[in-house]
C-alpha cells in the first residue's frame, strides 16, 4: 500500500495469477470494462500475455480515494522468471484457476509457484480463488483442489466461481477482494485516525 495523506488516495496493487490460459486477461478486462478502463497489455503475436496485462480503478471511499493497479501474471511457462516481479509488493491476489478437469494438475502447479515465492506471508495477503470457465461441463471437484493446496497457506480467501468469457462473477471478486484488503489493512481506522491527525 502507499499512502498519500496530501491529496487523500491510497494506492493498492492487485495481481491475477493462474496458469496459462486459465482466463487472467479475459478476466481484467473484464473488470476494467465496469469501471469503465482499459487493459493496457503487450500481447505476442499468438495472443498469449508476453509482459503482463495492467489497467488502474480508481474507488471513491469516504472521502479519501482507493486507487488500484491491477496486473496479470504471464501464463506461459517460458515467462516464469518476469512472474516474481509482477508479483513482489502485492496487496491482494486473484487465482485464476481453470476448472477443467485436464487443467487441475496446472492449477496446483501454479498455486505451488505462489506459495514458493511468498512462503508464509502468503498467509497474510488478501485472495479471491476464482474457479474460472464454470460455462465447461468437464469440470473437477473444486475440493480436490483445495485439498491439494490447504497446506500452502490458505488463509484469508475466499471462494467464487467464474466465467469470465461473459463477465459473470468478475467484478464481484474484484469487490470481495477489496473487502478482504480493507479489512486487513484496517483502512477505516486508519483514514479516521489520519482524519484526527490534520
Ligand atoms: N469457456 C470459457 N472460456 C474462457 C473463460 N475465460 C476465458 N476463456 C477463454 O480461455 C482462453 C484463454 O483466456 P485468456 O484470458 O487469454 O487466458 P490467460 O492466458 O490466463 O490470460 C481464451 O480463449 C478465452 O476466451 C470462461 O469463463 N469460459
Ligand atoms: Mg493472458
Amino acid at each position: 500500500m502507499i499512502i498519500d495523506g496530501l491529496h487523500k488516495i491510497l494506492q493498492f496493487k492487485v495481481v491475477l495469477h493462474g496458469p496459462g490460459m486459465s482466463g487472467k486477461t479475459t478476466f481484467i478486462k473484464s473488470i476494467l470494462r465496469r469501471f469503465g478502463k482499459e487493459v493496457l497489455s503487450t500481447e505476442s503475436s499468438i495472443k498469449r500475455t508476453l509482459n503482463c496485462d495492467y489497467g488502474v480503478i480508481s474507488i471513491p471511499f469516504n472521502n479519501w480515494e482507493l486507487k488500484v493497479h491491477l496486473y496479470t501474471t504471464a501464463g506461459a511457462k517460458y515467462y516464469q522468471v518476469t512472474r516474481p516481479v509482477i508479483l513482489s509488493g502485492c496487496d491482494g491476489l486473484i487465482f485464476i484457476a481453470d476448472s477443467q478437469e485436464s487443467e487441475l494438475i496446472n492449477n496446483v502447479f501454479s498455486w505451488k509457484e505462489l506459495s514458493h515465492y511468498f512462503k508464509s506471508e502468503l498467509k497474510r495477503i488478501p485472495k479471491i480463488i476464482a474457479f474460472n470457465k464454470q460455462d465447461l461441463s468437464n469440470k473437477f471437484e473444486e475440493e480436490r483442489f483445495l485439498e491439494q493446496v490447504k497446506n500452502d497457506n490458505l488463509l484469508n480467501h475466499e471462494i467464487l466461481n467464474t466465467i469470465a468469457i461473459n463477465e459473470t462473477g468478475t467484478v464481484e471478486a474484484f469487490e470481495s477482494l477489496m473487502d478482504l484488503i480493507i479489512k486487513s489493512f484496517n483502512i477505516l481506522d486508519f483514514i479516521s485516525q489520519i482524519w484526527d491527525i490534520y
